[in-house]
């Protein structure tokens, strides 16, 4: 089966000053995510920054961000609603009205680093019932194990679709599971049937996990998002040799990339009109 690539070229975290290249304004977002979609990512993961590089769920940001995406690539888009750890989780939930194809959904509170992800069960079914509204498929974010069963629970109470359930298995975040192939195994093993997954892997395991979830079967993500350095001591320069990497890597394990067609297919994503 194809191997889903997701770009992530730009996450709630790191800065400029972490690495210079990181695209942080509309713009260079959508120059990142059409050179990815051009090396073979079907899927652009996004999250914002305001004009000073702070996280943000502004919508003329996003909605700006999308527009200047369409224009040069067909790339599925799947907004963060995770955002940054600041920002409210109403203002965060309000994305999804702009009906990218697929959002994340983050089932479960957390330490995050040195800081707090706010995720109320509440809040999370709420907006869990909306994506269902407005056809906005989820991607389940589960950084430890009670994040799964967290997440079967919502299906069982009707709030998800299961066909099939999308998961990222997230491991190394400061406050979750480590990112170790053990974790990533246990998970694996405890996924529901016919479901579909992909290794969020942040960090200096995020090649070697990476290339385990493509083996195993699972999608992958590439991007500044999870990894700043291609290798120790070497930062990446943009997205794009990490987006390369993984390009070479399901080459090399005889898996081909899903086209955006074959992700709409193997993913059921809803058709918007
Ligand atoms: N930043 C990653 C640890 C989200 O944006 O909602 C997980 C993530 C989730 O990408
Ligand atoms: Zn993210």
């Amino acid at each position: 089966m194809s191997v889903v690539l997701t770009v992530a070229p730009t996450g709630p975290i790191a800065t400029k000053s972490d690495n210079p290249t990181l695209p942080t304004q509309p713009h260079e977002i959508a120059e990142a995510v059409h050179e990815a979609y051009r090396a073979g990512a079907s899927v652009a993961h996004l999250h914002f920054r305001d004009p000073a590089d702070r996280p943000t769920a502004d919508l003329a940001i996003a909605g700006l961000t999308m527009e200047l995406i369409r224009e040069r690539c067909p790339i599925l888009i799947q907004l963060s609603t995770g955002v940054g750890l600041e920002v409210p989780f109403t203002e965060r939930e309000a994305l999804v009205e702009l009906r990218p194809r697929m959002a994340t959904l983050n089932p479960c509170s957390m330490s995050f680093g040195t800081g707090e992800f706010r995720n109320p069960p509440k809040d999370v079914a709420r907006l869990a019932e909306r994506m269902r509204e407005l056809g906005v498929k989820p991607e389940l974010e589960i950084y430890d194990t009670g994040h799964l069963d967290a997440c079967l629970r919502m299906r069982d109470a009707g709030l998800l679709d299961d066909e099939p359930l999308q998961f990222s298995i997230v491991l190394g975040v400061r406050g979750g599971m480590a990112a170790t192939p053990d974790n990533l195994l246990t998970l694996v093993r405890r996924l529901p049937p016919a479901c579909v997954w992909q290794v969020i892997a942040i960090g200096s395991a995020n090649l070697s996990l990476t290339a385990m979830g493509i083996a195993l079967g699972g999608n992958a993500r590439a991007g500044l998002e999870d990894a700043l350095y291609l290798r120790k001591g070497e930062l990446s320069t943009t997205n794009q040799p990490l987006v390369d990497r993984v390009v070479r890597l399901a080459t090399a394990l005889d898996r081909s990339l899903a086209s955006v067609e074959e992700t709409e297919d193997l993913l059921r994503l809803p058709q918007h009109a």
